[in-house]
């Protein structure tokens, strides 16, 4: 069975606890219950990792390593400027899904650039936190 790491970076943990407006009134738990019942369906494996620390992303995406088929990514604000994420993935070589829950180009300018983007497979963003459900089938039909 294909198994999909799923990462969400900085300040994710505070979903549907602060910024309602923006980012939704789920939860990250409710996010990863609802990508738990996903995988059933799609008949995958899914693991999930939550860090505040670009260093504990770093060592969890090397972790994967030999371990995970796909990586389902939300780096928050890491995506605009952390070129160690990028290369982390970069050096692992598991086919990657950057996810945003808010559409970055519609928000300030620092926000429109991804570090993350040229080495991903693609791109999912401003679906609100359906775009989850999107990137992990997108990565499945990737996969297979
Ligand atoms: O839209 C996204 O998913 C982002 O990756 C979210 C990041 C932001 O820095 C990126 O530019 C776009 C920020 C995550 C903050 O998450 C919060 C959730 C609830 C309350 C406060 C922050």
């Amino acid at each position: 069975m294909k198994k999909i790491l799923i990462i969400n970076g900085p300040n994710l943990n505070m979903l549907g606890i602060r910024e309602p407006g923006i980012y939704g009134s789920a939860t990250l738990k409710d996010v990863e219950e609802s990508l738990k019942r996903l995988s059933a369906e799609l008949g995958v494996e899914v693991d999930f990792f939550q860090s505040n620390y670009e260093g504990a992303i770093i060592d969890r995406i090397h972790q994967a390593f030999g371990e995970c088929d796909g990586l389902v990514i939300n780096p928050g604000a890491f995506t605009h400027y952390s070129y160690a994420i990028r290369d982390a993935i970069d050096s692992v070589k598991i086919p990657t899904v950057e996810i945003h829950i808010s559409n970055v180009h519609a928000r300030e300018e620092f926000r429109h650039h991804s570090v993350i983007a040229p080495i991903a497979v693609g791109q999912i963003m401003g679906f609100g936190i359906y775009g989850y459900q999107l990137a992990l089938r997108g990565i499945v039909n990737h996969l297979q």
